[in-house]
């Protein structure tokens, strides 16, 4: 079976690759610079987020091509927004997928401006797909806007550089892990579903699903960065800032992340035996070493 998704993940890498590519195409000189720095972020990447999109897409049913660009564009806010993490007022990261990080090639100035084209983009992307019909592309923008502003990333960003430095509580550690990155998940999840006319009941049970794996696949990250290689990881590893395997310990971080990983796929109960493959995302996404 993980053969089966290792394929299946490298075939959406491919064409949300190709989704991206026609995305990002300029034809204004003067700002070749800027595309240069949005087009040297958006490579790489394993693309999970894109990667569950279409996964839920197809529990309802939706063909691959209907969902690639709003899968696409789930991928270039998460670019956006590891651009912008990587800065150094905030986390001052050099390294990203195994190549320096954005400002360090750009510069800050530039590589503030490609993030924000970039979450433009994403949404240009969505309003523009011929494939969707007008109401889908509304729930579709909102559903993105939600997660990277004051209920998503933005959010769990603050939360994260004004308190995380601090000894917080587990309940802080865990809003920032909902917001920081459960939340971009659950968009991607939600976007799939609202393709696939799920029902308020299915969304719910898909956002339910995308919080838990979020947090479990957030808890994994920062197991990866107290004991990653850095090499295999592909970014900073060993900060000193306070995460959940620094608050907890590595053994309770694992067996909270198992508890997530259980929670999640119990959310899917309500969503019969084509939701299945997702319980395969999730052991998948636990064991990642990258
Ligand atoms: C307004 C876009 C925007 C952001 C402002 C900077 C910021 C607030 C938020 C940062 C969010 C962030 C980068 C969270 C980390 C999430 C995470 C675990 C990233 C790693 O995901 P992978 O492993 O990465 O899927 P690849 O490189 O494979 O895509």
């Amino acid at each position: 079976m993980t053969e089966k998704i290792n394929s299946f993940l490298h075939d959406v890498k491919r064409l949300t690759d190709v989704e991206i590519e026609q995305a990002l195409v300029n034809s204004e000189p003067l700002i070749d610079g800027l595309y240069k720095s949005a087009i040297y972020s958006t490579t790489g990447g394993k693309r999970l987020r894109a990667v569950f999109t279409i996964l839920v897409g197809n529990i309802f049913k939706v063909e691959q091509e209907i969902l690639l660009k709003t899968a696409a564009a789930v991928e270039l806010i998460h670019a956006a927004s590891l651009i912008m993490d990587d800065l150094p007022y905030m986390d001052d990261s050099q390294l990203r997928r195994g190549k320096p990080s954005n400002h360090v090639v750009f510069g800050q100035d530039v590589a503030l401006c490609a993030s924000i084209a970039l979450l433009s983009k994403a949404i240009e992307l969505v309003l523009n797909d011929d494939a969707l019909k007008q109401d889908i592309k509304t729930k579709i923008v909102q559903v993105l806007a939600d997660s990277y502003g004051f209920k998503g990333l933005a959010a769990g960003q603050f939360v994260d550089l004004k308190l995380k430095r601090k000894n917080v509580s587990f309940d802080v550690i865990e809003y920032i892990n909902d917001k920081k990155t459960a939340a971009l998940f659950s968009a991607a999840g939600k976007a799939g579903a609202i393709i696939g006319n799920a029902s308020i009941k299915q969304i719910n049970a898909i956002d339910q699903y995308s919080k838990y794996m979020g947090l479990a696949f957030q808890i994994v990250d920062d197991i990866l960065d107290v004991e990653g290689n850095k090499d295999i990881v592909g970014k900073d590893v060993a900060h000193d800032k306070m995460n959940f395997v620094r608050l907890v310990g590595l053994e309770n971080a694992r067996n909270k992340a198992k508890e997530y990983t259980d929670l999640a796929v119990k959310s899917l109960e309500i969503l019969g035996p084509d939701a299945e493959v997702l319980k395969e995302f999730t052991s998948f996404l636990v064991k990642r070493v990258s």
